[in-house]
Formats: C-alpha cells, sequence, structure tokens
C-alpha cells in the first residue's frame, strides 16, 4: 500500500514539473521575441498628410528619372531618407534603389488603412492615417521587387501594387 502511494505522488511530481517548464516556455519565448527579435523593429512618428506628399514631392522633383512605369514616375534618390505613399489603389512612385547601400524608407497612406508587404525589407506593416513608419534597408540582390497592399483597402484592393527596383 504504501510502495502503491510512493509511486503516486512520484508521478504527481512529473505533472507539476511538466507543467511549470510548459508555463514558463509559454510566457517566456514572447518575452524573448519582444526583446531579442532579429526583425527590425520599425520606428513610427506622427505626420499629416500634406506634410508627407510634400516631402515626398520634393523627392520626386529633385530625381525623377523621365521615365513612368505604368504612369507612375521612376525616381532614383540618393541613400539616406526616401519616401513612399499607399494611396488607393497603388504605392507611389516607384523607387530605383542601389545594390548595398543604405536607406531608411518613410512609408505612410495618404488616405485610409493600407498594408505594406515588402519581403527584401523583411516588412509587414499596417499602414494607418496619421502615422509614417520608417524601415531601413540595405537591397542585396538587383532586381524588380513587388509591393503589395496586405489591408482590404476597398474595391480595388486586390490589384493594389507597387514597385521597387534595385540596380
Ligand atoms: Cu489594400
Amino acid at each position: 500500500m504504501r510502495v502503491l502511494r510512493e509511486s503516486v505522488s512520484d508521478s504527481w511530481w512529473g505533472v507539476i514539473i511538466l507543467v511549470t517548464a510548459t508555463l514558463t516556455l509559454v510566457s517566456v519565448m514572447p518575452a524573448w521575441r519582444w526583446v531579442w527579435s532579429p526583425e527590425p523593429r520599425p520606428v513610427t512618428y506622427k505626420i499629416t498628410a500634406a506634410s508627407f506628399l510634400t516631402q515626398l514631392d520634393s523627392m520626386i522633383a529633385t530625381y525623377w528619372t523621365g521615365d513612368l512605369i505604368e504612369d507612375i514616375p521612376l525616381v532614383h534618390p540618393p541613400p539616406g531618407d526616401i519616401y513612399l505613399a499607399a494611396q488607393r489603389f497603388r504605392f507611389f512612385p516607384v523607387l530605383e534603389l542601389e545594390m548595398g547601400r543604405t536607406y531608411r524608407l518613410h512609408l505612410a497612406t495618404t488616405d485610409s488603412v493600407h498594408g505594406f508587404t515588402f519581403p527584401l525589407a523583411q516588412a509587414d506593416l499596417l499602414l494607418v492615417p496619421g502615422s509614417a513608419a520608417v524601415v531601413t534597408l540595405t537591397p542585396g540582390v538587383s532586381g524588380r521587387y513587388a509591393l503589395q497592399c496586405s489591408e482590404y483597402c476597398g474595391l480595388e484592393h486586390s490589384r493594389m501594387k507597387g514597385w521597387v527596383f534595385v540596380k
């Protein structure tokens, strides 16, 4: 009888240790991901659509290549701060970047909520009116990279696209 009771209490200890270990892992792993996440977390700051468009227009006026891609200006800005707007139903303008150079991409919506999915910058952001996000990127491989809207924003959402060219 005594032997049986001891083995029951041993197995309870096993269960207690297992439950404690599981709870510890479940609570520690999100904290681990938050603190040591390798993904760049975007910096955000407040804007108005008008102030953001002023900066965007000034970049386009200065660095437009003279080419249009599907009626959208192709812009070749130098490394540093660059701007991209999400609007129903396009990303504006088309950016041409250089391999191995580092850019701080400022992103904002100038109308409703949009999503911004861009594997090159490992970014999948929600763009909300009144706020800009900054993503740092250093493109390593040349090519044409598609941008997509990942948040339903209206009837033409599924066709909302943009481009970044890397040379
Ligand atoms: Cu959309």
